[in-house]
């Protein structure tokens, strides 16, 4: 279980981040898992294989990535562990190819929505919104970027800094900053930690303040999204849930303590409505919300099988 163990610290202490890589170390946790079991016992097997996706699915509730990528890779077939283990490695390895095929298929597609001169706005870090814009730079587009900052976590300086190693002028805000700018903004991109049925996205707490600015500015909100963020279970009615996370990342204990009558709640996602969303850029095509279901028949018919739909 070390690697498993290891991979679910890191993604809970979010040194890994961001729903792509979350999913793609978890799919690497379970292969890694699966190659160091010792037992010849295929029981055994599936009850370590069980009890390794349980730990790495409790770590974050939000990035549907992550359940999609487990469900992926655990779906493994064979009657010996061997076959088993082999199953495991394959699916895992797909699982990442993939995705990080679909991280630069995304960059090709969405750069087509940027014309040269373009003033972008877009909020956390999303390596899909981020290759989306690089992409697009690299073509010799003219663009410049405002990056938020993301309290409490400061993911925008993840943002910032890789967009200033491409060459980008890029302007660091802070997040409150964003209707002030948004009067000179061309073009929005977020990523997507999860997409429901109808189309609405989860993403970054914030992300629908910058879609409602971006609505009132009559400025197009692209939303960057593996196929794998897509959420098969929402066609069940089951919701999406939001995590909140500890509110030391908001105000240091010691300082609560001198506030008897304040609550901190730090909640690190919400949700933007499908009628904020321009388009949706995946892997397989730009797409508007309200084909999001059509997403997950097609390309996530396998796991609506296991649900029974
Ligand atoms: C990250 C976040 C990102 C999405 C998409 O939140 O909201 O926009 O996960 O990222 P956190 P990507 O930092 O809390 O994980 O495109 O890289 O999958």
């Amino acid at each position: 279980m070390q690697s498993v163990l290891k991979t679910a610290k890191k993604i809970r202490t979010m040194e890994i981040r961001g729903a792509g890589a979350i999913a793609r170390a978890a799919a690497s946790a379970l292969k890694e898992h699966a190659l160091s079991t010792k037992t010849d016992s295929l029981s055994e097997f599936n009850k370590e294989m069980k009890k390794a996706a349980q730990t790495l699915l409790k770590t974050r509730p939000t990035a549907v990535s992550l359940p999609n990528a487990i469900r992926f890779v655990t779906r493994y077939q064979g009657d010996t562990v061997e076959k088993a283990r082999k199953s495991i490695v394959s699916s895992a390895d797909e699982f990442i190819k993939r995705s990080e095929k679909a991280v630069e298929q995304i960059g090709k597609i969405g750069a087509k929505r940027i014309r040269d001169g373009d003033l972008i706005m877009t909020h956390c870090h999303s390596a899909a919104a981020v290759s989306i814009i690089t992409t697009a730079f690299k073509q010799g587009k003219n663009i410049r970027v405002i990056a938020t900052e993301s309290r409490p976590m400061m993911q925008g300086h993840i943002t910032v800094q890789q967009l200033s190693d491409a060459g980008i002028p890029t302007t660091l805000v802070v997040d409150s900053a964003m209707r002030y700018y948004m009067q000179d903004v061309d073009l929005a991109i977020v990523g997507a930690d999860a997409i429901g049925v109808n189309g609405c996205l989860v993403n970054k707490i914030g992300t629908s303040q910058l879609a409602l600015a971006a609505h009132e500015a009559r400025v197009n909100l692209l939303v960057a999204a593996e196929t794998f963020k897509f959420s098969p279970r929402t066609i069940f009615g089951e919701l999406i849930e939001i995590e909140e996370r500890s509110p030391d990342e908001v105000l240091s204990a010691q300082k609560r303590k001198s506030l008897k009558n304040v609550t901190v709640r730090n909640p690190a996602f919400d949700v933007t409505p499908p009628e904020y969303i321009d388009l949706i850029c995946t892997e397989v095509g730009a797409i508007p919300p309200e084909m999001a279901y059509i997403i997950i028949r097609d390309y996530l018919g396998w796991e609506l099988e296991e649900l029974g739909i």
